[in-house]
């Protein structure tokens, strides 16, 4: 039979946690396929919640307790991950909040998506059947809605509603393939990152509805600024669409500044520097893409592909030439052309940028 280990992180829970270990243990005793146990992570409470669990391990031999010191949430989370790896050799490993906020009774979901072929189940507030509680202050309904879709925007991935909520369930091979990657965030950033791993390795993710309840006891101990800050930066540091743009802007002061070089020093034909510099900024921006952008998914080296890869990357971008020409033909002739700067940055923004990025996902640097 199949292991699952629900991994309960607790900082100050002495409150929350005996209730909820009942109430998981009332609804997986109903489950007969899966071993399933609970390991609580504790980074030195000082209520006294480890003294409780200790206590309730007399009752529940498929109890378990790791005592860390107080590192933050994703220093807690790695350290449950390789115990309940290393030493309960188990298949599947949860991620539940311990304050009450996550439903046991969702448990048997995250594991049918399991049973079904998923490899990551995330419990969504944001699809529909899922919701954030009414009592929340526009605060903090602001920060969880606008934390989400920054995250979505940032990465370009709007298929996934839920990057920041901690109830999931995730197998094995995507714990033991991140691990050494994840031990970099300690802080509540670590959720978003396990996400994006997670995506990188092609796992196959699920999002499942679920309500997220708020706590009734103790408090919360998320550091909001420190959350904002360290995911804005997570975000621009891994993502391939920001980098994208980034490469982009390059590959325009190379063709500019190559194009001036050649006209006004060299008194070249414009019409040939225009080429020479045009060719210059896509082989810059092919070489950026491969080796920054899109590094987690590089085309190498002595692969035969690299060259066709090459000739497809020409094709898009000569295809974006022909767009942005078709489409300042139209906006000049309609609108005039006394603003014709105004409709380019339009329909670079609007139609260039999609373009390009949707197709070299698509054609050059695609998920395997
Ligand atoms: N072990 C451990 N658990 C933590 C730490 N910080 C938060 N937690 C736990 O993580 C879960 C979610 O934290 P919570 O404060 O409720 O965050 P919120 O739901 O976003 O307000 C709770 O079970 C906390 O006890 C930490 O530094 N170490
Ligand atoms: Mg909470």
């Amino acid at each position: 039979m199949n292991t699952a280990v629900i991994i309960l992180p607790t900082y100050n829970e002495v409150n929350n946690v005996t209730s909820l270990i009942h109430d998981i243990f009332n609804v997986t005793k109903q489950i007969t396929t899966w071993n399933i146990q609970i390991l609580v992570v504790d980074s030195s409470s000082p209520d006294g919640t480890a003294k409780e669990i200790v206590k309730l391990q007399k009752q529940y031999k498929q109890l378990h307790l790791l005592e860390t010191p107080k590192e933050g949430l994703g220093k807690a989370y790695t350290r449950g991950f390789k115990y309940a790896v290393g030493k309960l050799n188990t298949d599947v490993v949860f991620e539940m909040d311990a304050d009450h906020s996550h439903n046991p009774k969702e448990i048997p979901n995250f594991l049918s998506q399991i049973d079904q072929g998923s490899d990551f189940v995330i419990g969504s507030r944001y699809i529909p059947g899922g919701s954030i509680p009414q009592n929340w202050g526009i605060h903090r309904k602001i920060f969880s809605i606008v934390g989400n879709l920054i995250v979505r925007l940032g990465f370009m991935k709007f298929s996934i509603t839920e990057w920041t909520n901690g109830y999931r369930a995730i197998k094995r091979w995507v714990i033991e393939k991140h691990m050494d990657d994840l031990e970099n965030y300690t802080g509540y950033v670590f959720q978003v990152a396990l996400i994006d791993n997670a995506i990188k390795s092609n796992a196959r993710i699920r999002e499942i509805p679920i309500h997220f309840i708020d706590r009734t006891k103790g408090v919360s101990k998320i550091d909001s600024i420190e959350y904002i800050t360290q995911t804005l930066l997570y975000v621009f540091q891994h993502s391939s669409f920001i980098k994208f743009c980034i490469v982009g802007g390059i590959g325009f002061i190379v063709d500019f500044g190559i194009s001036f070089l050649l006209i006004e020093i060299f008194t070249g034909s414009v019409v040939f520097a225009t080429m020479v510099s045009a060719e210059l900024a896509i082989i810059s921006n092919f070489i950026f893409n491969n080796y920054w952008s899109f590094a987690y998914k590089k085309l190498e080296h002595g692969n035969e592909s690299l060259l066709w890869s090459f000739i497809k990357f020409n094709l898009v971008a000569s295809g974006s030439i022909v767009i942005q020409a078709y489409g300042m033909h139209l906006s000049t002739s309609w609108l005039g052309e006394s603003y014709w700067y105004v409709y380019k940055v339009f329909i670079i923004v609007l139609i260039i940028i999609p373009y390009s990025y949707v197709l070299y996902n698509k054609l050059i640097w695609k998920d395997t």
